[in-house]
């Protein structure tokens, strides 16, 4: 059995989507943001980072102890090494999905979560980090969207932990202040993507959780550098 250490997020909903892809047998402990749950220290023993997701399986392949993680880069890794599955067989095909999902870690993610937290949460809105970070957004729907020109169908040719990383991202396009229609090639791919009905069921784990507002408790939380000396 997996735990999933987790909150309804674009990070937290790759992991439930890829346990529902490979349907894999798992169990969900949530770890409330909101509330501060990150920071408590059997999380912290878990990811240090006090981020979700991360996961304990406590069956390795290999028959050794519990194995924890965290970085979500890392988790789908490990599913796909794990179920052989989400991943190319040629040597060509896995670096080629490397390199998209660093790319989703390393820039999407982070540009994506800083242009949010500059137009819809900073307090203070601050017209050159916000720019700053639409223009870097759209740069990477452009890189995006050219890539996907390219290819009849997923990211990589075949459906893979890549596209599975960069799909709950490209979800938050409305809020983002995007629409799909100006990049076609993903407007095609994000329709093929959410009708799976594994991404419908990962999608759906923990609804019920999500805030509709961000209270003041969840601020501080969130932005109030809790762990920073
Ligand atoms: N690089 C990390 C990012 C994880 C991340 O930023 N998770 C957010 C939720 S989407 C989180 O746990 N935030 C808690 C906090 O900021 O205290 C990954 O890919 O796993």
């Amino acid at each position: 059995m997996i735990e999933l250490y987790y909150w309804p997020t674009p990070n937290g909903w790759k992991i439930s989507i890829a346990l529902e892809e490979l349907g894999l047998p798992y169990q969900v402990m949530p770890v409330n943001l909101g509330k501060g749950a990150q920071f408590e220290a059997a999380f912290l023993a878990i990811s240090p980072n006090n981020r979700i997701p991360a996961i304990v399986d406590h069956q390795p392949a290999d028959g050794s102890d519990a194995l924890s993680l965290f970085e979500s880069g890392a988790i789908l890794n490990y599913l796909a090494e794990k179920s052989g599955q989400l991943m190319p067989n040629t040597l060509h095909g896995k670096m080629q999905v490397q390199q998209w999902l660093m790319w989703q870690v390393g820039g999407l993610g982070p540009m994506l979560g800083q242009h949010g937290h500059f137009k819809l949460y900073a307090e203070e809105k601050i017209p050159y980090a916000i720019n700053r970070y639409a223009t870097e957004t759209r740069r990477l729907y452009q890189v995006l969207d050219q890539q996907l020109a390219l290819s009849e169908n997923f990211i990589c040719g075949e459906y893979s932990i890549a596209d599975i990383a960069i799909f709950p991202w490209i979800m938050t396009h409305k809020a983002q202040g995007l629409t799909l229609d100006d990049y076609p090639g993903i407007k095609r791919w994000y329709a093929t993507v959410r009708a799976r009905e594994a991404v419908q069921r990962g999608l759906a784990v923990g609804k019920e959780w999500r805030q509709k507002e961000m209270d003041e408790e969840a601020r501080k939380n969130l932005f109030g550098n809790n762990n920073a000396k």
